[in-house]
């Protein structure tokens, strides 16, 4: 396969500083490498100007923090992505979370028409299902699934030029935090979030083939995964750690089952923050995670 590697060192939408490293750690944890031994052809396109926060005033405006330079790093994404030839597999590099609001838009916008429709896996602690009125926090990385549907701020919500996921194209894995105003959202868009209790109760393996099924009907299929999916003794390098998560296995496994499935056609890895880790683990263990999505298997 064509896989293109594309940083967005951002930490604007996140409340703790590091992820803008994300992209370098995961680099220096040899990505590239572990994907050219499975054989793929790899381009690094290199990084997405984003805006340092000392050169920025910190104020919100209508409850986001950080808006403006925000939007423009997700306009850069998507433009760069949207651009992209359909055979090229892309994998982003965080950053924050907020960054998928312009990979999976640009993803979508791919080929130059109206947006296709696009299943979103979100493999994540959080369901980042916040809007400005929601969020506890107002920080954006809260919010980019909300914005992907069309809800919150119309300027983030508008990034696609009209394009929109469907909310019943959304599957969610590892979900075990979520703010209050955010449950009813999550709630009223009738998203599947499999939160710890199901990973516990049911397994990957049938996680796996119901989200699958029920996304059986689109056309391309993005996995955006927050490490701080994954347990925190497995992942410490993130800025909001939540015990119960996914462990080793489970996050290897989630991501040899989707490999073989031979659908997704993209994929995030986000919210590395190599100033919290130990020694680049987390970096190392993602890259883990992208080389079994791509193809790598034990025997
Ligand atoms: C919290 C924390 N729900 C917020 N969110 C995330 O600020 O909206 N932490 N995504 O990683
Ligand atoms: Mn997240
Ligand atoms: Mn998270
Ligand atoms: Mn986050």
């Amino acid at each position: 396969m064509n896989v293109n590697i594309l940083g967005i060192p951002m930490d604007l939408g996140a409340g703790r500083r590091g992820v803008d490293m994300g992209p370098s750690a995961l680099r220096n944890a040899h990505l590239a490498a572990a994907l050219r031994n499975l054989g793929h052809t790899v381009q690094d396109l290199g990084d997405v100007d984003v805006a340092l926060p000392e050169t920025l005033d910190k104020h919100a405006s209508a409850g986001l923090v950080f808006l403006d330079p925000i939007l423009e790093a997700c306009r850069s994404a998507a433009q760069r992505l949207a651009a992209l030839p359909e055979d090229v597999f892309p994998i982003t590099l965080g950053g924050d979370h907020s960054v998928s609001m312009g990979t999976v838009t640009g993803n979508a916008l791919r080929g130059g028409g109206p947006g296709e429709r696009t299943g979103l896996i979100w493999v994540d602690a959080h369901t980042d299902y916040n809007t400005p009125q929601s969020s506890p926090s107002g920080n954006i990385h809260g919010m980019p699934v909300a914005h992907l549907t069309g809800l919150g701020d119309p300027r983030l919500a508008d990034l696609g030029g009209g394009w929109t996921l469907r909310p019943e194209d959304i599957v969610m894995i590892g979900i075990r935090s979520v703010d209050a105003f955010e449950r009813d959202l999550l709630r009223e868009a009738g998203i599947q979030a499999y939160t710890m209790k199901e990973v516990d109760q049911l397994g990957i393996t049938r996680i796996t083939e119901e989200t699958l099924e029920r996304l059986s009907g689109v056309k391309r299929l993005h996995v955006s995964f927050d490490a701080d999916a994954l347990d925190p003794a497995v992942a410490p390098g993130v800025g909001t750690p939540v015990p119960g998560g996914l462990t080793y296995r489970e996050g290897h496994l989630l991501m040899e089952l989707l490999s073989e499935s031979g659908r997704v056609t993209s994929l995030d890895i986000v919210e590395v923050n190599p100033v919290l880790d130990t020694r680049n683990q987390t970096a190392e263990v993602m890259v883990g995670m992208a080389a079994s999505l791509l193809g790598q298997r034990i025997l």
